[in-house]
């Protein structure tokens, strides 16, 4: 590995809990977040900057995700929102692509089967699914609708035993990877949902490269040819667009507390950077008034972004969360993380663009935050439907 890229983190300081929010949390809540925390300390932190480098998939930390068993908590329904949230905050400290791998599969995939599966599809594919043998991904995006995917062009059609699909979809997280894929797709003119074995004759999922964020992440093109599927494979519940939506309001419950991680990992290493960097007369760059500033109104703002996800949280744990309770949170919370990123790699003048240090890669790989799972745009369009009762997408 290249000497100079970042070492874990273990000595950072606890900058970013100003309001003692944490201290709200149960110890069963407190010990599993700070597992994680470990486990991104050790074994991610000291990795990602040469997969992001190298365009290379962390697979190494596989097994350490299989160890905390964090994908069978999702499977057997023994978590609780807050404490995946956490989880999602600490992964998301690491990368958002590791949080993402754990999102993509446990609340999109995992979670489209637990909402609209068969019982024999969840005997099937919830025990592989969460202990990582097998992955999955979710094809909802196509070439020409993304943020409307209503107008998506995938087709079903009925066979004698069975659906043929026809069609394809377009930056498909873990697409390669995937032995089964959530595709959805028109039948009759209403959006079903098919979980696909990608071995079927027909399927063929190409690596989309040349992205500068997310690297770390394998994104794929998935093309169907007429793949036959068996009746078996249609999701029974999955019958309408709004259930897809229903597994996207999942997955950005966890992107809005990863958020949080992403912008507190920022912040804690940019002061200690600033501690340590002097310039003028040996001054630390943290003792300047213009600095303290930007980090004040860092630590204000990642306090903000954790109150709501706190709160989101709570609704969530009650079952009273909304869509546009989630847009709220997602919108806020990725810009904010994307604003305190940009930030934070300002404060340390050129080293902020070096790998050496995190910043750079969480600030790029956050582009990809505020756009995927609803840009902030339609985000934004949802809580102004919320509150005007005017719709102003089309
Ligand atoms: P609209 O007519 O408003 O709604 C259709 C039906 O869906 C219901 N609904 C929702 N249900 C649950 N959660 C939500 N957030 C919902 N939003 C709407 C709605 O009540 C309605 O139900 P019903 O029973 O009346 O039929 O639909 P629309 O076509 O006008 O679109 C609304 C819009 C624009 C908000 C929606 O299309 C949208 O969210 N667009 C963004 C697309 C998106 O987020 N794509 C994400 C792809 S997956 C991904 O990015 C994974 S990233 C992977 C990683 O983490 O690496
Ligand atoms: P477009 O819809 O073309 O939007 C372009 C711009 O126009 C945006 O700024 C948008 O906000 C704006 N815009 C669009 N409509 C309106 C409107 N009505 N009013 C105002 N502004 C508007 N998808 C999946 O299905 N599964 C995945 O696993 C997945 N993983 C992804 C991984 C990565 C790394 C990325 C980058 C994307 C991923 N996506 C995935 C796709 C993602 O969900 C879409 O990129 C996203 O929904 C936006 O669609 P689009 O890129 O086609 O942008």
């Amino acid at each position: 590995m290249e000497k100079r890229l970042a070492p874990a983190p273990e000595t950072y300081e606890q900058v970013t809990d100003l309001f003692d929010l944490d201290a709200d949390w149960s110890s069963e809540q407190q010990a599993i977040a700070g597992r994680v925390r470990k486990m991104v300390d050790e074994h991610f932190l000291p990795i990602i900057g040469q997969h992001h480098n190298d365009e290379t998939y962390p697979e190494s930390i596989l097994p350490r995700i299989r160890e905390l068993g964090l994908l069978e908590l999702v499977a057997d329904d023994a978590i609780d929102p807050i404490t995946y949230g956490l989880i999602s905050r600490e992964l998301d400290r690491g990368g958002s692509t590791l949080r993402s791998l754990v999102s993509v599969q446990g609340s999109l995939v995992m979670g489209a089967i637990k909402m609209f599966g068969s019982e024999a599809q969840k005997q099937q594919w919830l025990g592989p699914l969460g202990r990582l043998e097998q992955f999955g991904c979710f094809g909802l995006t196509e070439p020409d609708y993304g943020s409307n995917p209503a107008g998506m062009q995938t087709r079903a059609e009925r066979t004698a035993d069975g659906y043929r699909i026809t069609g394809s979809k377009c930056w498909i997280t873990n697409g390669v990877r995937a032995s089964v894929a959530v595709i959805w797709a028109k039948l009759d003119g209403q959006v079903r949902g098919f979980l696909v074995e990608t071995d079927r004759p027909g399927f063929e999922a190409r690596h989309m490269h040349g992205k500068w964020s997310f690297r770390a992440s394998e994104t794929a093109s998935l093309y169907l040819d007429g793949v036959e599927v068996p009746e078996t494979a249609l999701l029974p519940g999955a019958t309408s667009l709004g259930r897809a939506l229903q597994c996207l309001g999942q997955a950005r419950y966890t992107i809005a507390w990863g958020a949080c991680g992403a912008a507190r990992g920022c912040l804690e290493e940019t002061v200690k950077y600033l501690k340590e960097r002097t310039q003028f007369e040996g001054k630390p760059l943290a003792s300047h008034q213009i600095i303290q500033y930007k980090l004040a109104w860092m630590a204000a703002e990642i306090t903000a972004m954790e109150l709501i996800a706190k709160r989101l949280g709570e609704l969530k744990a009650q079952g009273r969360m909304k869509p546009h309770h989630v847009a709220l949170a997602k919108m806020n919370n990725c810009r904010k993380a994307l604003e305190v990123a940009r930030t934070c790699r300002e404060l340390l003048g050129a080293n902020g663009i070096h790998n050496e240090y995190h910043i750079g890669r969480r600030m790029v790989d956050l582009e990809t935050v505020v756009t995927y799972e609803g840009t902030e745009h339609i985000h934004a369009l949802t809580l102004g439907s919320t509150i005007t009762g005017i719709k102003a997408f089309s």
